[in-house]
């Protein structure tokens, strides 16, 4: 049976993700996850903190914590939220992990050996009262363009202009205050992607099926200006890979860690490797999700990212994977997504503007954040929150159409025939008709969901909750049942069957209201329909259910307000 490996790029460690993040990766990743776990496909999801890097650091030294100590924290808050949005992962993992620590290190000396990583001397601010170098974050001064007194030694916030170091007038160690910084020599890991561009190009050109958000970022880095350069693939942290340790092919890299770009998405690997440790099972448990020499040429890989994401993912982690020489499973697809942007302006973690996961869990259930975002992710072009798009997605699609259809049909079952299926009478053109629009939807679901079209695959799957409402309005078992009541049997047990049917295909957007679909109807047969009018026998008769409570709530008017008053400020 085919395999298949699905990673959502890494949340950053740094604080609550919003739902621009969540849309952008993780959730449209476990959509197309569940999906192919419906379909009966075996399925490894990995996802996983990122935990190192500057930003790590000032978030500890923001919240006054040592970093190990902050991150293990963030990384069980962000890992409970992801449970509370019902993402399935496999793994959630940490990059800080022994084992990406150690994976990462091999990869760096196969690089090396291969001739892909070379030290690099290179001229670098050293803080004297620091006692280290300071990365170009860590530096503070004037901005030379508009004279803010807190420009960074990489950026003006207040103009914006990128800078280095040594443009600042008056600089000094952000870390300290300290003034006596001087230039001194140190040497760095470079990794050679030029090398490799001929390769990468090679490679991008076999993915045909890619869509062109993906390609056209990967071939604008391979192409554009001097085309895909080399990079320092070491920093000046303490937190991080040590990029100097037993077995190190180099010297003189002591106090440095790797660039978290480098060994972020190792991790996606790593993170499989701690699935196998979690379960106790062994190497060739993951290796052969990974390594074609374990049979990992079965699988098929699909990632899922921002679109700010992806040159990593086309270019960087495979130049890493390929220049290590040894057979790693590359990606076969990769899915992006554009911004989705909140009421007018865009979603900031910095600004705390937007809805963040942890406050739309306190407001609704997850199912109606999860059905919102993934019928409206950015797929084609960025894609705009609004609290009144979000009130009439959830009290139309979810509350009046699949609510209401799975109420009317069990509680009208309860009243005439009892909490079980009834017998009925035969199929009429009426039911054949159903079955046609149903066998056309569920195809097309299936096709949507295989491309990773979300939208569309959201219509899709609406559709055919408006045709088992339509149905039953036609039908009208309420009216049948006065003059024909084999005939009503017949309509509600086609409903009750349909029930099961949308909790099938609904799991992959909408998974605990399918759950509580499916326990209603005490079924526990998900199998995925393959003929509609088979699919809609599920449920034989004398099979006893229990009407469930409404699934959805509507959202008033006075909430929309109040939450768009309470968003207005941004989290502080
Ligand atoms: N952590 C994404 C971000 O926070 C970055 C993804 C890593 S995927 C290997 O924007
Ligand atoms: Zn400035």
């Amino acid at each position: 049976m085919a395999r298949i490996l699905v990673t959502s790029a890494l949340p950053y460690i740094n604080g609550v993700k919003h739902l621009g993040n969540l849309v952008g990766s993780q959730l449209p990743a476990d959509a197309y996850a569940r999906y192919m776990r419906g379909r009966g496909f075996e399925v490894m999801f990995i996802c996983a903190t990122d935990e190192h890097g500057t930003p790590a650091e000032l978030a500890a030294a923001k919240a006054g914590q040592p970093v190990a100590e902050y991150c293990a924290e963030l990384h069980e808050v962000q890992k409970g939220l992801a449970e509370g949005f019902g993402l399935s992962f496999d793994h959630f993992g940490r990059s800080s992990s022994a084992r990406n620590r150690d994976l990462t290190q091999h990869f760096a000396v196969r690089l090396f050996e291969n001739g892909y990583i070379e030290p690099v001397a290179e001229q670098q601010i050293y803080s004297k009262a620091d006692g280290r170098f300071l990365p170009d974050r860590y530096i503070e001064g004037t901005c030379p363009n508009c004279g803010y007194e807190r420009a960074r030694g990489d950026q003006c916030e207040n103009c914006t202009i990128q800078l280095t170091p040594r443009e600042l007038v008056s600089p000094r160690s952000a870390l300290s205050g300290a003034t006596d910084l001087e230039v001194r020599e140190t040497r760095h890991l470079h990794l050679r992607q030029s090398l490799l561009k001929d390769d990468i190009d090679a490679w991008i050109d076999t993915k045909t099926d890619w869509p062109v958000l993906t390609t056209s970022i990967a071939k604008k880095w391979l192409h554009d200006g001097d085309g895909l350069q080399d990079r320092g693939i070491t920093r000046d942290l303490d937190w991080g890979v040590p990029a100097q340790f037993d077995g190190a092919p180099w010297s003189g890299m002591d106090g440095k860690v790797f660039y978290v770009w480098f060994d972020a998405p190792i991790e996606y690997i790593s993170a499989t490797a701690e699935w196998a440790d979690a379960h106790g099972l062994g190497e060739d448990a993951w290796q052969r999700w990974w390594r074609t020499d374990a049979g990992a040429d079965d699988v098929t890989y699909v990632q899922f990212m921002g679109k700010d994401n992806v040159p990593f993912h086309t270019l960087s982690f495979p130049a890493t994977l390929m220049g290590s020489g040894e057979p790693w499973k590359r990606v076969d697809y990769i899915k992006s997504f554009n911004y989705l942007n909140y009421d007018g302006g865009q979603f900031s973690t910095s600004q705390g503007r937007g809805v963040f996961m942890d406050d739309a869990l306190e407001l609704l259930p997850s199912d109606y954040w999860r059905w919102w975002l993934l019928s409206h992710a950015p797929e084609s072009a960025d894609a705009e929150f609004t609290w009144e798009n979000l009130q009439a997605s959830v009290n139309k699609d979810l509350a009046d159409v699949l609510g209401n259809f799975v109420s009317r049909v069990t509680k009208f079952c309860r009243s005439k025939f009892g909490e079980a299926v009834p017998e009925g009478g035969a199929a009429t053109p009426l039911e054949a008709a159903l079955i046609d629009e149903l066998a056309g939807r569920i195809r097309a679901y299936e096709t949507q969901m295989e491309a990773m079209a979300l939208r569309k695959a959201a219509f899709e799957l609406r559709s055919a909750w408006v045709a088992g409402n339509e149905y039953l309005q036609e039908a009208a078992p309420w009216a049948t049942i006065k003059t024909d009541p084999a005939q009503a049997a017949l309509q509600v047990r086609t409903g009750l069957n349909l029930v099961r049917l949308y909790a099938v295909l609904s799991q992959p957007f909408i998974p605990d209201a399918s759950a509580r679909m499916m326990a209603a109807l005490h079924c526990i047969d998900w199998s995925w329909p393959g003929d509609a009018d088979v699919a809609l026998a599920a449920l034989p008769p004398g099979h006893d259910f229990a009407a469930p409570e409404n699934l959805f709530r509507k959202i008033t008017d006075d909430e929309v307000e109040a939450w768009r008053t309470r968003f207005a400020g941004g989290r502080g």
